[in-house]
């Protein structure tokens, strides 16, 4: 038993109301946070009576939340899944118990596309190859070679091998950047200081890190000033998430490029939780809006952000 907390939900339970289950990764970064608010604030405007749960980022949790809602017969599960891989005995039970499932943010490597109903969620290879982009016309006049670590995300996750794949497939047009470190921080402003701190022992002469994302960008930072050095100077940052603090560091010159992925998933996880339970179709895949900030940019769109 434990890990993870309890269902908790919200609004009433009249009888056509809607009754969504969602099975959250956890609170590990502030876009989650973001993902999450925007859940629950949406469900409320929607008038659907949401379940939630955190599972810490642990998979087992996750499939717990998930098996529990099935038991509540809830009308449609929606979840975030952890990892790509091991779902589909879970993913099955709801198809048998008749209740259709949603994904959003991330997505499962199941061969078996029936197991749900569509994946709402941002393009982390564009996001990847957007970052690679980037890293590749900044770096185009630089006379020797450009060592590059990569603090990459949860392992097994969607975004972390994606926005790798996208990235390595870019940069490898030009022979001078190299990956010379690679290693996940797991998400967190901890993990990306842990590494850095580390990386910096092991590479001092790294020119450029690539964060999957801006927790873990936030935590090199940290790392960085703490060796003495000038983060965005010394060592160029590239993250992905553009949440507040992440645009914070990168209008003050800290972070020197930041791909965005949107957490706002909400409003349209509701709309689709309204078609699904009213029979209408959907498509299979969702991809999410979203831009990139420079640190101009940055310092324009900070005043009206939303996370
Ligand atoms: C991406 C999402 C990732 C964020 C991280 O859609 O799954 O998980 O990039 C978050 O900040 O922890």
């Amino acid at each position: 038993g434990g890990g993870g907390s309890d269902t908790a939900s919200s609004g009433g339970g009249g009888n056509d109301q809607i009754t969504l289950g969602f099975a959250q990764v956890g609170a590990e970064s502030g876009w989650r946070t973001a993902n999450t608010k925007s859940i629950q604030d949406s469900a409320k405007d929607a008038g659907i009576n949401l379940k939630f749960s955190d599972a810490q980022q642990k998979q087992e949790n996750q499939i717990k939340a998930i098996r529990s809602y099935i038991q509540q017969k809830v009308d449609v599960i929606a979840f975030s899944p952890v990892v790509e891989s091991g779902w589909d005995t879970v993913l099955k039970e709801a198809k048998d118990a008749g209740i259709p499932v949603v994904l959003t943010d991330r997505s499962v490597d199941s061969q078996d596309t029936s197991l749900y109903v569509t994946f709402l969620g941002s393009d982390f290879i564009a996001e990847g190859k957007k970052a690679g982009e980037w890293t590749v016309k900044n770096f185009a006049n630089a006379s020797g070679e450009v060592k590059i670590a990569q603090l990459e995300g949860t392992t097994g996750s969607a975004p972390a091998i994606d926005r790798a794949e996208g990235f390595a497939d870019v940069i490898k047009s030009d022979p001078k950047l190299k990956i010379v470190a690679s290693q996940t921080g797991d998400f967190t402003r901890a993990g990306g200081k842990q590494v850095t701190e580390a990386l910096l022992k092991s590479n001092p002469d790294i020119t450029m890190i690539y964060a999957h994302n801006d927790d873990m960008a936030l935590g090199a930072i940290e790392a960085i000033e703490a060796a003495g050095k000038v983060p965005g100077k010394d060592i160029t940052i590239v993250s992905v998430d553009a949440v507040h603090d992440g645009m914070q560091a990168l209008s003050d010159g800290k972070i020197n490029f930041i791909v965005e992925c949107s957490p706002l998933l909400g409003p349209q996880l509701m709309d689709v939780v309204k078609k699904v339970k009213a029979g209408e179709s959907v498509e299979k895949r969702i991809v999410t809006e979203e831009t990139t900030f420079t640190p101009e940019q940055a310092k324009e769109a900070l005043p009206s952000r939303q996370y």
